[in-house]
This record gives structure tokens, sequence and C-alpha cells, in this order.
């Protein structure tokens, strides 16, 4: 019988307090799943665990920045004696900064890839060597249309999510034989905090050039929602899906197989 169940599994997502992560992680519980989630401000902590509460969700929040290495495995560490081992990671935390390459200063950029890139491979070292110990694990690592295409001023995010999408399939060819399926979701354009600004009202009240290009560039014509990515993540999180590695799933309206409207 196929097995969608997440009962009795623990699931750490990052960046869970809101957006996506947060419709991720609820999915997961929904499914079964206990969970953990981290942000780093106590301001977001509690009014994250004030939503999830609000759900029926008893999620053990953290406050920690994925790309400190010591917090993250003091992090892990925890989860494992309070809630038991971590069976699913979604590295989903991430940061964009929208500037042209030209103007934009090392720092800017290393500080994405940091977040993007470098923290996703640091959460994933801290569970692997349960993982391989246990000889089961789940890693989901949330890419982006930026994992395949290039625009204006994200030269940063599109280097790291298309490194994300490489460190997937590295991550399942070095530990698919501990039986641990490391595998990318790929979503579309998601009206969250983090595209706020893409879908600003002009002062005339009409829609962002940004916000028409993107629902245009839409099969499905509309933008996404985080709960657009509840099923893929419990699909990926579970044993439905134990012989499915290295692989990213678009969640993407079908924006990446679409050639763009055709002039009249
Ligand atoms: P969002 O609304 O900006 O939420 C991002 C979350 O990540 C927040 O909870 C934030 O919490 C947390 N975060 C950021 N940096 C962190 C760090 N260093 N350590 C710990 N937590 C951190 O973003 P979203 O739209 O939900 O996006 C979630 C993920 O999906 C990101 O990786 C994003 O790149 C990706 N994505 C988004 C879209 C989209 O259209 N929205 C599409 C494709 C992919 P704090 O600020 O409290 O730390
Ligand atoms: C942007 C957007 C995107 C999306 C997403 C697309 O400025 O183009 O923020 O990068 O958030 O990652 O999949």
């Amino acid at each position: 019988m196929v097995n969608f169940s997440l009962e009795g599994k623990v699931a750490l997502v990052t960046g869970a307090a809101y957006g996506i992560g947060f419709a991720m992680a609820r999915a997961l519980a929904e499914a079964g799943a206990r969970i953990a989630f981290n942000c780093r401000s106590q301001a977001n902590m509690d009014k994250a665990l004030e939503d999830y509460k609000a759900i029926g969700i008893d999620a053990k929040g953290y406050i920690c920045d994925c790309t400190d290495e010591e917090g993250v495995k003091a992090m892990v560490a925890d989860i494992e004696k309070n809630l038991g081992p971590v069976d699913i990671l979604v590295n989903n935390a991430g940061i964009i900064k929208r500037i042209p390459m030209h103007e934009m200063q090392a720092d800017e950029f290393r500080q994405v890839i940091d977040i993007d890139l470098i923290a996703p491979y640091i959460c994933a070292k801290a569970v692997l060597p349960g993982m391989m110990e246990r000889r089961a694990g789940k890693i989901i690592n949330v890419c982006s249309m930026m994992s395949e295409l290039g625009r204006e001023t994200v030269s940063a995010y599109a280097a790291a999510k298309g490194g994300l999408k490489m460190l997937t399939k590295n991550i399942a060819s070095e530990y698919g034989a501990y039986n641990i399926q490391c595998n990318g979701i790929g979503p579309g354009y998601i009206a969250t905090p983090q595209t706020a600004p893409l879908r600003e009202r002009q002062p005339d009240g009409s829609r962002h050039p940004f916000d028409s290009f993107i629902v245009a560039k839409t099969p499905a014509e509309r933008w996404g929602n985080p709960e657009d990515l509840m099923g893929p993540v419990v699909f990926l999180a579970s044993n439905a899906s134990d012989f499915v590695n290295g692989h990213v799933l678009y969640v993407d309206g079908g924006i990446l197989a679409y050639i763009g409207k055709q002039p009249k």
C-alpha cells in the first residue's frame, strides 16, 4: 500500500516561522510528523508559536541562524534529546537581494551564498551522521526557478539556488547507499513576504508590472500560494518517494514548460 504517513517521524524545517516553510511544516505535521523549526528573531518566534498553536500544531521553535555551524549542531542535538532524531530535514530558510550585479558589493553576494547555499550544507552535515547510522533519512532542499533560469538583479540568488540543485544531486549520489534520499522542491513564483515587493500595487491601483509579467508567464495564470507546496513536501518526506533521489520537483504552475504568451 502506498505510504504517505509521517507518523512517528521528526522533521526539522528551517526558516519556518512564516511563508513557504510554515506551510511545509504544517503539511508534515498534518501527515503525522513532530515539527522543529528555527528563525532568527524572538518576535518572529513568538508570532510563529502562536500561529502553529492556532492550527493545533505543537511545534518546537529554536532561535538559530542556519549559517552558524555550532548553533545548528546544538539545535540538532537538542531536537534529538527532546523530540527524537531528525528523520526529515527541509532546508527552506533563504533570502534574496535584488541588485544589478555590477552594483552589488561582494559582501552582499557572499551573504546570499552563505544563507542560501552554505547553510543547507551546514544543516545537512549536522543530520547526516545520524541518518547514516539509522540507514534512513530525507533531505529536501528548497530550490527555485532560479536553479534553472536567470533574470536581471538576482545573480547571487541564482548562483546559490543553481548550486543548491547540484548539492542536492551530490548528497543523493554520496549518501544514496545509506537509504538517504535528497531531493529538491523548486517553487515557482509564490506569494510570500519574500516576493511582496514584486506584487505591490501601483499608485493608480493597477498591478505591479512584474506581477502581470508572472501571471502571463505562468500557464496556471496565477501566483502560487505556500499551500501549493504542501502535497509535494509530504511526498518527498514520505516512504512514497523512497526510490526518488537527486530530483528537483518544480512546483511552478508550468512556468518551466512554457515558451511564453504568443503575440496576438
Ligand atoms: P520568506 O517569506 O522571506 O521567509 C524566509 C524564512 O527564512 C523566514 O522565516 C526567515 O525568518 C528565515 N530565514 C532567513 N534567513 C535565515 C537564516 N540565516 N537562518 C534561519 N532562518 C532564516 O521566504 P519564502 O518566500 O517563504 O521562501 C522560503 C524559501 O523558498 C527560500 O529559500 C526562498 O528562496 C525559496 N523560494 C521562494 C519562492 C517565492 O516565490 N516566494 C520561490 C522559490 C523559492 P527570520 O527572518 O526570522 O530569520
Ligand atoms: C525574484 C523572485 C524569485 C522567486 C523564486 C522563483 O526576484 O525573481 O524573488 O527568485 O522568489 O525563487 O522561483
